[in-house]
């Protein structure tokens, strides 16, 4: 148990220009110099700190860098940048900051995908409360954005705070460290099969050009990112649609939180093609 829970987490902070996340970061830090040291070895400008919260190692991680802003193209397209793609490359978990009286906007979203595509964890904060008067409108409103863009992975809402007034915030890190281990778990085989196979009888296969695929065992094959091999009689075949269904289905059977998890679909082979007679 020690042993999956132990090592350090590493924690990008992610989001445009100017949305508070270097105020975040030294807040959380607890010091009020901007960053601290840079990776080693590296030219880009990542701001990078551990702190330790509930005997855990957190590798804190601020994408913004030196970066000076206003400067050459608009911040908006410029922050999908070398250093927030390698922030989240060594991410466990991105944190992605928003502001809550600005929109969210297409890089918002592509850079979201980005995370979720490359099996990292995510978590939205919604920063700068302090600016709005109908939080709870705001908040529902990126509620809504999240699970339509996202539909693919199981998300939490949106966290909601005042970077300039910030306790440490606990509620954030141990949702992070929830997340670190459920991207750490191996599932029992027993469970994920019984799990695929009562979401087939919920919701029946469709046929595929006169041919109903067949779906016969499901088998996990790596954590960090959770991929799950399914193997049956023309598993290929199924539907974009029909995949995502049985994502979502063992998702939430599973409560797998705030990543998205990976099927690969194998046909078995039909055992008397390669024989040679
Ligand atoms: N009103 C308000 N301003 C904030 C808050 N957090 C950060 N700021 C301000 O937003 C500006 C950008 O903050 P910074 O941390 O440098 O953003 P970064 O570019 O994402 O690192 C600064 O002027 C901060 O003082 C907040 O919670 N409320
Ligand atoms: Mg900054």
């Amino acid at each position: 148990m020690d042993k999956i829970s132990s090592g350090v987490i590493t924690l990008a902070i992610v989001g445009k220009p100017n949305v508070g996340k270097s105020t975040f970061f030294n807040k959380v830090l607890n010091k009020d110099l901007s960053p601290v040291s840079e990776i080693p070895g590296t030219t880009t400008d990542l701001f990078i700190d551990n702190i330790t919260y509930k005997n855990r190692t957190f590798k804190l991680i601020d994408s913004g860098g030196l970066k000076r802003k206003g400067k050459s193209k608009s911040d908006e397209q410029q922050y999908i940048t070398k250093e927030s793609l390698k922030a989240i490359y060594l991410a466990d978990v991105v944190l992605f900051m928003i502001e809550a009286d600005k929109e969210f906007t297409k890089t918002d979203k592509q850079i979201c995908r980005l995370v979720l595509d490359k099996g990292k964890g995510l978590i939205f904060v919604i920063n700068k409360i302090d600016l709005v008067d109908e939080l709870k409108k705001i908040k529902n409103e990126y509620i809504y954005y999240i699970k339509n863009l996202f539909s693919d992975a199981l998300l939490e809402d949106p966290f909601s705070i005042c970077s300039l007034k910030l306790e440490f915030p606990k509620k954030i890190f141990d949702e992070v460290i929830s997340i670190h281990s459920r991207l750490r778990k191996n599932f029992d085989n027993k469970d994920l099969n019984e799990a695929l196979h009562n979401a087939i009888n919920k919701n029946k296969i469709p046929v595929y050009s006169r041919f109903r695929p067949k779906i016969k065992y499901i088998k996990q094959v790596s954590t960090r990112p959770i991929i799950f091999k399914i193997f049956g009689n023309q598993a290929n075949k199924l539907s974009l649609d029909y995949q995502k269904y049985l994502a979502k289905n063992l998702s939430k059977k599973f409560n797998i939180k705030g990543f998205k998890i990976f099927l690969r679909f194998v046909s078995a082979e039909n055992p008397f093609k390669s024989k040679k007679y």
